[in-house]
């Protein structure tokens, strides 16, 4: 929470506008990262707080602390914001809860909503101590989706007397607080856990001391949802309306690795999430990791051939889901595959595998090239390939090759590359109805049959993409073979 989400509960506060009523009239929303009540977080956070928002009690607090110097922190319970306290009329419950689960839902299936870098910090002149961390990609997305879905349902922000004070005032910041009805807009999101609000003891030395001691195990955490929470008008104390959970979240330090459950890949619930990012989710704990990896592709073609060719590494492949795929804009297959893998590496914190690939033909001086996708701005592969044999009309040179490169990025900015080709010739009409793309045209040297004539298999056996995986399997066989460093900008 911050000074700003406590306006809305303090009496002494600065005078709230006559729009607003008394604060404490209004029913409120906000959506917060609250841990799992078995957490060690959230027992150390309450106990700071003296007040278990869960279990709708107090708890006692450690010696160190007062119980006023946590009279703006405690309504809200222990927990983070994700978007702020807003006050609504109580009728659109519904369609809040519902706009929450969609936005969650938009997040791909075990997106990380993770949280590193913890440190203590003493904020607004030394009267609030804070655990301030730094959010993960999907969790500013989902911060970002779920201010702008909610701002529909907003009566009121908290915020509106400072607005009124003069605070805010730059144009970005009005049309923003206009669209959003918060003027602590997108850009300003600044992830904590409150810890005392108002401080006013005279051991800030001590108080930083006795704070990092009890929150230094928790400088990484994750997540496996959100937590919607509501203040009925009339009430103070804030309370859990519903935990929502991400589907298929696995609450992993570095995303990359799930530890096999046995019988099944059951999405944890929201009792698995772990305060520690380095803890891994309940189950045998010798059972063999698999290594997770995202396929950043929208070609359901490639996530066929890619999986079928790397099987044997016993990897778990996850798809993109919702997050769009950058624009193409590399002038070499090289630089598109890793604009792709990269894009998904960095929004959702995992291993992310892409491949960039087309057809180049000859006589037509190498063309269509790294824009195959796109030839002649025609949309369908059936109308790709008609362009193409118009193109190719009258030409005796019949040969081309297809290049696929293949990239590996690591979250941590590492890549790994492998390229693989296969030549052939473009036949004047196509023939089969596998494979994909240019397949159909496509006899490959050695072969009679085109790439859309064979299996799967067969295909892998002797194609580009096939040599490219069989490449990067080989260099995985053993484990994740050494780095050769090349750092991402
Ligand atoms: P993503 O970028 O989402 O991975 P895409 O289809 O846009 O999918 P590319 O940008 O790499 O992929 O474009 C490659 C195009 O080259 C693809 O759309 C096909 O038209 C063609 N192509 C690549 N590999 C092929 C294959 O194995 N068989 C037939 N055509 C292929």
């Amino acid at each position: 929470m911050s000074t700003s989400d406590s306006a809305g509960n303090q009496p002494s506060g600065p005078p709230q506008p006559a729009l607003l009523g008394h604060p404490d009239q209004e029913t409120k929303f906000a959506v917060y990262l609250c841990p799992p009540a078995v957490s060690d977080l959230y027992r150390v956070g309450s106990g700071l707080l003296g007040y278990d928002v869960r279990a709708g009690q107090t708890v006692p607090m450690p010696e160190f602390m007062r119980s006023e110097w946590q009279t703006d922190a405690r309504p809200y319970g222990f927990h983070l914001t994700v978007t702020e306290a807003f006050s609504t009329d109580p009728a659109n419950w519904p369609q809040i809860e519902a706009e929450v689960r969609a936005c969650v839902a938009c997040l791909t299936p075990g997106a990380f909503l993770g949280l590193s870098g913890g440190r203590v910090e003493a904020w607004e002149d030394g009267k609030v101590w804070v655990l301030r961390l730094n959010a993960s990609p999907a969790l500013t997305v989902l911060h970002t989706l779920l201010s702008a879905r909610l701002a529909p349902y907003v009566s009121a922000s908290p915020f509106d007397w400072e607005v009124r004070e003069g605070k805010y005032a730059r144009p970005h910041e009005q049309a923003r607080m206009q669209l959003l009805h918060t003027p602590r807009g997108l850009d300003s999101w600044q992830p904590h856990f409150t810890l005392a609000q108002p401080y006013s003891g005279h051991d800030p030395e001590r108080m930083r001391h006795e704070l990092e001691a009890r929150l230094a195990p928790f400088h990484s955490q994750s997540y496996a949802g959100v937590t919607l929470f509501e203040r009925r008008a009339g009430e103070t104390r804030w309370r859990v309306r519903a935990d929502i959970p991400l589907m298929g979240a696995t609450a992993l330090a570095d995303g990359d690795h799930e530890t096999s459950r046995g019988g099944g890949a059951a999405s944890p619930t929201l009792g698995e999430m772990t305060n520690d990012a380095n803890s891994r989710p309940t189950g045998n704990p010798t059972a063999p990791t698999r290594k997770r990896v995202v396929v950043a592709t929208g070609n359901a073609g490639k996530v066929r051939e890619i999986e079928e060719a790397l099987g044997g590494l016993n990897w778990q492949m996850d798809g993109m889901g919702a997050f769009p795929m950058p624009e193409e804009t590399g002038v070499t297959y090289e630089e598109n595959a890793a604009m792709k893998a990269c894009a998904a590496a960095i929004t959702m914190n995992r291993t992310a595998l892409a491949d960039d690939s087309g057809l180049e033909v000859e006589a037509l001086g190498g063309e269509p090239g790294v824009y195959s996708a796109r030839y002649g701005n025609r949309t369908s592969d059936l109308d790709r390939n008609m362009y193409l044999l118009e193109r190719l009309r009258g030409k005796t040179n019949r040969r081309a090759k297809f290049v696929s490169v293949v990239i590996l990025a690591y979250p941590d900015g590492h890549l790994e590359s492998y390229r693989g080709e296969v030549p052939g010739v473009i036949l004047e009409g196509p023939r089969g109805e596998g494979g994909f793309g240019y397949d159909p045209l496509f006899v490959p040297d050695g072969e009679t049959r085109t790439l859309a004539e064979m299996s799967l298999a067969e295909k892998r056996a002797i194609s580009h993409r096939g040599r490219a995986l069989a490449a990067l399997m080989e260099a995985h066989r053993a484990g994740e073979p050494e780095r050769e460093v090349t750092r991402l900008e």
